[in-house]
């Protein structure tokens, strides 16, 4: 029965209830809202689907793999800053509690971060967010053999809508928004979404933000143009998510993949184009979709920023930057902020 549940919850990409006294409400309210978001964002102009959709369980395990390739530098890149500074970063936090991870993953790269903050005597709690339950399950296990000593507290929910997280309850909370997902949404985005993320948190607390930094067009275009074609695989994935939650009918192998960088917006986008004139059902956003052969659906952007971009986003969002470190072929950044009392200060 628990399981049942957890498996749906899971394949329809729903944030986690309150309560269970308000559970069923709040589902419901919270698959229509998504029914729209889905609805509104095909429709619009160019069509896009929700960048999430990218991340069910099939779509989370592909994107572990692409982590692995050897085109895409963004992860190893950000793993090896992380090992070399971790106690640079924990410093900038002590004492530590609460590391909260925004978009876990399978959390590979945090155990540097934990080992930090044991190594300076403190006792963290991990509190690991993803909209995948795949993703939270390869969390706790990576976890529970790596660091045994650390509780971990898997947090299903998608944290582009509403960030819910436990009750702090002592020493300082740190946040981990790692990656460089924040190039996933424009600059407004981007800074509401952090925002919500200082609501969160007390002065003091610490964000620690990974961004892709402004390089070489070729490096970025092979990153996400893959040679394995795994890339690809998760992109058309987007589709079958779709499918299940909306019921449907797409047929992915009835699209390309094209994923151009482009030089005057910094950024990289990620669509699925029709190979061939199509009608879509689209089950129960209760509409047909009708694409002509070439007409594209935007699945993701992915931004590269420079270092500027990256201090002068945290500090709109009511965090000043304290730390830039850079990787040393400069593909790679992470921001360290500390959490002001309000956001104007
Ligand atoms: C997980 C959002 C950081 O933008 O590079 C990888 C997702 N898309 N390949 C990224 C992704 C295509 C990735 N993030």
């Amino acid at each position: 029965m628990a399981r049942r549940a957890a498996h749906r919850r899971e394949r329809r990409l729903l944030p986690q209830p309150v309560s269970p006294r308000t559970a069923a409400l709040v589902s419901l309210d919270a698959e229509a809202a998504a029914l729209r978001e889905l609805r509104e964002a095909l429709s619009r102009s160019p069509r896009e689907i929700p960048c999430k959709y990218l991340y069910d369980d099939r779509g989370s395990a592909l994107f572990e793999q692409i982590t692995r390739l050897p085109e895409y530098y963004p992860t190893r890149t950000e793993r090896a800053l992380l090992a070399e500074r971790s106690q640079a970063i924990v410093a900038a936090a002590c004492p530590v509690y609460d590391v909260v991870e925004l978009g876990s993953g399978a959390a590979e790269k945090t155990v540097g971060i934990l080992d930090a903050v044991l190594a300076d005597g403190g006792r963290p709690r991990y509190v690991a967010v993803d909209i995948s339950a795949h993703a939270l399950a390869r969390t706790r296990d990576i976890l529970a053999a790596a660091r045994p000593e650390v509780p971990v507290e898997p947090v299903l929910a998608d944290y582009t809508r509403e960030l819910r997280l436990p009750p702090k309850p002592r020493g300082r909370r740190l946040v981990l928004f790692l990656g460089g997902t924040i190039g996933n949404d424009e600059n407004a985005g981007a800074a509401r979404l952090l925002a919500r993320v200082r609501e969160h948190l007390d002065p003091g607390d610490v964000l620690l933000l990974g961004a892709n930094l402004v390089t070489d067009p070729a490096a970025i275009h092979a990153a996400y143009n893959d040679a394995q074609g795994v890339t690809a695989e998760f992109n058309r994935n987007v589709l079958r998510a779709v499918n299940s939650f909306a019921r449907s009918a797409f047929d992915p192998s009835a699209f390309d993949h094209y994923a151009p960088y482009d030089v005057e917006k910094r950024r990289i986008e990620m669509w699925l184009v029709a190979r061939s004139e199509m009608e879509i059902d689209l089950g129960r956003l209760g509409a047909t979709l009708r694409l002509s052969k070439g007409e594209g659906i935007r699945t993701e952007i992915s931004r590269r920023f420079t270092r500027d971009e990256v201090l002068r986003l945290i500090d709109a969002a009511g965090f000043t930057p304290e730390r830039w470190i850079e990787s040393p072929d400069g593909r790679f950044g992470l921001a360290l902020g500390l959490s002001r009392a309000s956001l104007r200060s």
